[in-house]
């Protein structure tokens, strides 16, 4: 008999109705069992730790996290429902036809998980309140981080709603037939259907389908900050059952060096600091060492932990403080540790204005390591197509960009890389990021054969970007009346072990401090600053939540101090014709007076009620900050899409990456509209997306270029094919007489924001860097536990003006989902302690009961003279300054005044003792 034999036990289990036999280890965990053994692959894994519920199933008529349950506690003739078994594509639920028409979709990772949780509520309650459905979800722990939880309310009381008979079915339906035009429209994107059902395949539901013969990677990874390695011993590891290969720093072909891009002059830092697989030194905890190419995962991560590396450790300076230290050594030898500076010189000498003015107010302001808590952890593949084109799949945001950042590393030409996005479970900008495509490259390369890199989610937190740390000293000096008269700030980045991308975050210091306000002269200075902590990387709203953070609060510790309502001083004060913005730039609309001229009565009513519902225990408080965000790669960027007449209609081949936000909607819509001398319907527009083997350089979806840039691309293609098409009479071509006269199909489209742009000025910071903004005011209402210090945010009220909204659903979506984090990033969120914030809920991820049910957006829509059909963008805005205006909120409430994210509860409570 062999030394050790595998026990397995067979069940009969019924699975969504059916009687299936299961053979399974009695320690094998539920949701590997559905997934990998009974190939029901719509529900998800994210945490495995039972903190996010996308994993959930009905087991024996009870809801259950199935990534924490093992197969012994699934008894035999058990019953289990997966999304799988509450309705299919083309037999929805009411549940699932109700989340399409709320525009619950946005990533779609969560959405399974929900409906399932849902179902089981409403199996045993069919006439749920509101506050019975979010209580559910809290207590169930399903957990959304696109969508801010109110529209999955919205769509849960429908589907009940349906369920007992007080509504049809059809009603929740979007007719489509009835529509001339989607501007402006309600309509659910395409991808709806197959996220509800769970059939929309995610990296990891795509790794199951793979050829058994792909090799499923294990990472070595560093579990100290800062260390010279003197050696990595892989001898033993080599010898493990399953082993194909272990890829080292001398494996790679290349220079083993990321492309950061160094993209501002005065940066001194080339770019080139980051490795693929460490070879002198460790700069970061979670560095990667080495790549273990194994049979299994289980051999892969065994090998992994027989791998030896020694170390001789460091000091790790993990804060901006730290590294600037007279003593301390540079993190990259050869580079010092503040390796880039901006100043802002707008207007005239600050000193005697502020030697003169009548009120002076000053502070330091500090933000926090925001982590971006995606549900989906980092996932990717790689292997040689069929016309030997190394192809990486993976969550990229960026994709011809990232063939650029690591082409030189690996020592592969471009042309012969290719890298594709697969359906992605949200990165909120994370994914501008090189995560597993150069170590995933870097295996196939070694071995020749396809691999499989999976992520689990602590390793999702450590490995990929953070929003880098702020810290801001600001001064505003001003009249009496309130007119601003000056801005004085200096502006430390912390962007930790490395520079991907870290000039520009910078420079958005220098671009945003004081943004949306006429501050004729300003004198400011940034430090861009190496640590030891997990490098900076982009997070919605890029660099100007920091900045926000310190101006919005000052502006109204200035109304404090004159006794000017906060309001009032800044209406007196936002841009107006003849106003510049920090960096020169003349807005291209001033739609923020009209906005608080809206906002006004609502704000007096709320503060009106807060001062009534205030009682010694519970203080009420109402905050305001003013959102303001650029579209756009700084100083000039572009964009192409490729567009074909076919026989069923059209087909575009587009870079327009999802990360959850709708490109394929924006997409559609737009295609649609400048497409309609032609009568197409949506149906007959086909999409070709995110494949560098099919597409042109659209570049990348960040800065909220995407409707912006894609848009005017589709609109140039579109004019192009029409132009082709047209007869002499008016009429145009059908796609037969097109192929019979030989006229070409296929047109590419492009738009260009150079012309519109300016490059830096490098002394003085001034500049037209975006060819749009966006700008909003943030209400929020909140209520402050006195004894326990525990702030919560119960009502927010946004204006916005993002040009013409191309879909309301989707942009709906943006602003509810980024108000959510902005109040997480607020109230909760930390990435600092790396034994502590490992996790979703050691992050501080917002749930449902965090964040208010009650949220609305008024938007006005002033048409962007650059924008397709007049839009600008969306998708950062609202999450340029919530968070301001949560903690101007509380200070209304209680007057306690915290300049340090979060405000925890034991900081207000400190505060309040004060
Ligand atoms: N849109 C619209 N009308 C407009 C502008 C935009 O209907 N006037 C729609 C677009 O069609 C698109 C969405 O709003 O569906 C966002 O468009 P846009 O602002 O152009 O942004 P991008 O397409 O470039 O998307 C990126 C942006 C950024 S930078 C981050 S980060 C982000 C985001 O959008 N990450 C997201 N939204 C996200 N949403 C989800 N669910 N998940 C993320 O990771
Ligand atoms: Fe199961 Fe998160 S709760 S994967
Ligand atoms: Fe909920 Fe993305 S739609 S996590």
């Amino acid at each position: 008999m062999a030394e050790k034999i595998v026990q397995l036990k067979k069940k009969t289990l019924t699975v969504n109705g059916q009687d299936v036999m299961v053979i399974a280890d009695e320690e094998a965990i539920l949701s590997d069992v559905i997934r990998k053994q009974l190939g029901l692959t719509g529900i998800k894994v994210g945490c495995r730790a039972g903190q996010c519920g996308v994993c959930s199933v009905i087991l024996n008529g009870k809801l259950v996290r199935s990534c924490v349950m093992k197969m012994k506690r699934v008894d035999n003739f058990s019953t289990i429902t997966t999304i799988e078994g509450i309705g299919t594509p083309g037999h929805l639920h009411p549940l699932q036809q109700a989340f399409i028409k709320h525009g619950t979709v946005q990533c779609g990772f969560c959405n399974p998980g929900f409906i399932v949780s849902a179902k089981a509520l409403l199996d045993q309650n069919t006439n749920p309140t509101r506050a019975d459905v979010r209580k559910w979800f809290q207590v169930n722990r399903n957990a959304c981080r696109c969508t801010g939880y109110k529209q999955i309310v919205d769509a849960v009381m429908d589907a009940a709603k349906v369920m007992r008979g007080e509504m049809k079915f059809e009603e929740l339906q979007y007719d489509f037939a009835a529509e001339k035009t989607f501007i402006g429209s309600y309509a659910p994107r395409p991808s709806g259907e197959a996220k509800v059902c769970g059939v929309w395949n995610y990296g990891a539901d795509l790794g199951l389908q793979l050829p058994a013969s792909t090799l499923r990677l294990a990472l070595v990874q560093a579990k100290v900050s800062h260390a010279k390695i003197l050696s990595i011993d892989t001898a033993a590891a080599e010898k493990m059952p399953g082993v194909e290969k272990i890829v080292t720093h001398k494996d790679i072909k290349g220079s083993n060096r990321i492309f950061g891009f160094a993209c501002i002059p005065g940066n001194t830092c080339d770019g080139y600091d980051r490795p693929i697989l460490c070879d002198d030194k460790v700069f970061m905890y979670g560095d990667a060492i080495a790549i273990v190419c194994a049979d299994t995962d289980e051999h892969a991560k065994a090998a992994a932990a027989a791998v030896k590396v020694e170390l001789e450790e460091l000091p790790a300076y993990m804060n901006a403080a730290d590294a600037m230290a007279e003593d301390a050594i540079q993190i990259h030898p050869g580079l010092e540790n503040v390796y880039f500076e901006q100043s802002t010189v707008k207007g005239e000498d600050t000193k005697p204005i502020f030697a003169s003015a009548p009120v002076v107010v000053e502070g330091s302001y500090h933000t926090t390591r925001q982590p971006h808590l995606v549900l989906e952890p980092d996932v990717g593949f790689s292997y040689y197509d069929e016309e030997g084109k190394l192809t990486i799949h993976s969550k990229s945001i960026a994709l011809y960009i990232h063939i650029d950042m690591i082409c030189e590393g690996l020592g592969i030409p471009k042309e012969e890389l290719r890298i594709v996005q697969n359906p992605t479970g949200g990165t909120f900008g994370y994914k501008i990021s090189i995560t597993v495509e150069a170590l995933l490259a870097a295996a196939t390369m070694a071995t020749g054969k396809p691999c499989y890199l999976e992520f689990d989610m602590e390793q999702t937190i450590t490995y990929t970007g953070k929003r880098e740390v702020g810290h801001v000293d600001i001064k505003m000096a001003a009249d009496k009346d309130g007119k601003l008269q000056g801005l004085e700030y200096q502006h430390i980045f912390d962007h930790g072990a490395y520079s991907e991308w870290g000039d520009i975050v910078l420079f958005k210091g220098n671009q945003f401090i004081g943004a949306g306000y006429d501050f004729k002269n300003i004198r400011g200075h940034g430090k861009l600053v190496c640590t030891n902590h997990t490098y900076g990387t982009a997070f919605r709203s890029y660099g100007s939540p920091q900045s926000l953070w310190a101006s919005e609060c000052l502006i109204d510790e200035l109304a404090e101090k004159i006794g000017m309502d906060p309001l009032e001083l800044r209406y007196k004060n936002v841009y107006r014709p003849g106003a510049t913005t920090p960096t020169g730039q003349e807005p291209e609309v001033y739609s923020l007076p009209e906005q608080i001229e809206w906002l006004r009565p609502k704000y007096q009513a709320a503060l009106k009620s807060a001062k009534e519902k205030s009682t010694a225990d519970k203080k009420y408080g109402v905050g305001i900050a003013l959102a303001n965000y650029c579209c756009g790669g700084d100083f000039g960027d572009m964009c192409e899409v490729r567009l074909e007449l076919a026989p069923h209609g059209v087909t575009i081949y587009s870079t327009w990456q999802d990360h959850g936000q709708g490109s394929d909607m924006g997409t559609k819509t737009i295609l649609h509209e400048a497409l309609k001398p032609l009568h197409i319907s949506m149906e007959q527009i086909k999409m070709v997306m995110n494949d560098t083997g099919t597409a042109p350089d659209g570049g990348c979806s960040a800065g909220s270029r995407g409707q912006l840039f894609y848009g005017n691309a589709m609109i140039d293609a579109s004019e192009k094919l029409l132009d082709a098409m047209r007869k002499e009479d008016g009429t145009f071509r059908t796609y037969d007489e097109m192929v019979a006269e030989g006229i070409e199909l296929a047109y590419t489209g492009s738009w260009a924001s150079g012309q519109y742009c300016t490059m830096i000025e490098r002394e003085t910071a001034q500049c037209n860097p975006s060819p749009t903004y966006m700008y909003g005011m943030f209400m929020s209402e909140v209520v402050v536990d006195m004894k326990t210090g525990k702030a919560t945010v119960e009502k927010m009220t946004m204006t916005a003006d993002n040009g013409t909204i191309i879909n309301k659903l989707s942009v709906d979506g943006q602003m509810f989902g980024s108000y959510s984090q902005g109040v997480g990033f607020a109230l909760t969120e930390q990435y600092d302690d790396l034994d502590k914030h490992k996790t979703l809920a050691g992050c501080g991820f917002p749930y449902i009961m965090d964040i208010p049910d009650e949220m609305h957006v008024e938007y006005f829509e002033n048409k962007r003279e650059l924008g397709p059909y007049g839009a600008s963008g969306v998708g950062e805005l609202p999450l340029s300054s919530p968070h301001a205006s949560i903690a101007n909120a509380v200070n209304n409430a209680c007057g306690v005044r915290i300049r340090d994210l979060p405000l925890l509860p034991e900081k207000i409570l400190a505060g309040l003792k004060k």
